[in-house]
């Protein structure tokens, strides 16, 4: 595994991180995790074989293991682990297992008939009485508002601009082996096996969710279009970040899910073609000089 080690780190968290280092919900706690200038150790989970998490019920990354007095606490879930640790940062009255708790999963049947899993309280943070009172409640509301925006609008956009054909495909999944370190990683016939398998896969996987989550036919267009929306939303408020003049966690989301295609084609046309670049070089900036833990 490797190690991510700030000295900024006064978090106290013993923090392992099991992901694939290009997935979107991964992205998203990274940014997290190093704009708070917090420690980590990272392991880079097989994409196909996923042998790594073989131990979990929960099948799914990003899991981040967090270490306890009394053993180790799994967070499932990019957004819950993200409620989890914020709640934690802003206020450390409760343990990391008795947050888990404040985050149930549960199990419904929805209108359609369909069994559906969801977390509850997800985008919220659990913060004491006194804690609650010094934040702005409108801006809580908005953070909230934008941090399920990311999930359930932007994120969609990726794969079909990500593995739109073949050729982008294969040139994604080799951007994933260098920046994954799959050398490292995996031995080399496991790695052709990801990288043929993965590429294959996805390039069929991507055309199904364009039409699951109605892109246009250039689905490209659709990607600008939500990076649009966000920018003149930052734009409305007048301010660097949406949070305002330090990023807030719908800053960080946002950003991490587009962190997550930087290497690919579709990531230099949407700078080419959108006005999303000013606000993206801040994050990075603010990110990778761990900011949010000063
Ligand atoms: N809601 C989850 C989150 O925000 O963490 C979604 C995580 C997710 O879908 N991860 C993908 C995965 O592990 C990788 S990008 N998929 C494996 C599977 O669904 O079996």
């Amino acid at each position: 595994s490797r190690q991510m080690k700030f000295s900024e780190d006064h978090s106290n968290l013993k923090l392992t991180l099991f992901q694939y280092q290009t997935c979107p919900f991964c992205c998203k706690v990274r940014a997290f995790l190093d704009y708070y200038g917090v420690s980590y150790d990272v392991v880079e989970v097989d994409p196909v074989l996923r042998q790594s998490i073989k131990w979990s019920e929960y099948k799914k990354v990003p899991i981040l293991v967090a270490k306890t007095p009394t053993g180790y606490q799994p967070l499932n879930d990019s957004t819950m682990i993200i409620s989890a640790l914020a709640s934690y940062l802003k206020d450390s009255g409760k343990s990391m297992a008795e947050l888990v708790q404040c985050f149930p999963f549960i199990t419904f049947t929805d209108d359609e008939g369909v069994k559906k899993k969801e977390i509850m309280n997800k985008y919220f943070l659990m913060l004491s009485n006194q804690q609650y009172k010094k934040e702005n409640d409108k801006s809580l509301s908005d953070e909230r508002k934008w941090r399920k925006w990311a999930d359930e609008v932007l994120v969609h956009t990726l794969s079909p601009n990500v593995y739109r054909t073949r050729e982008e495909a294969f040139q994604a999944f080799n951007w994933f082996s260098e920046v994954g370190e799959w050398e490292q990683h995996f031995p080399s016939w496991e790695r052709n096996l990801i990288i043929y398998v993965g590429a294959s896969a996805m390039y069929l996987v991507g055309k199904r969710l364009k039409k699951r989550h109605n892109l246009k036919n250039d689905v490209r267009q659709s990607l600008y279009d939500q990076c649009n929306v966000w920018v003149s939303e930052i734009k409305k408020k007048g301010t660097t970040f949406l949070g305002g003049q330090q990023p807030n966690l719908a800053d960080l989301a946002v950003y991490g899910i587009l962190n997550s295609i930087e290497g690919c084609v579709a990531f230099k046309e949407l700078l080419e073609n959108t006005r999303i670049g000013p606000w993206y070089l801040s994050m990075k900036q603010a990110v990778s000089a761990h900011q949010g833990a000063k």
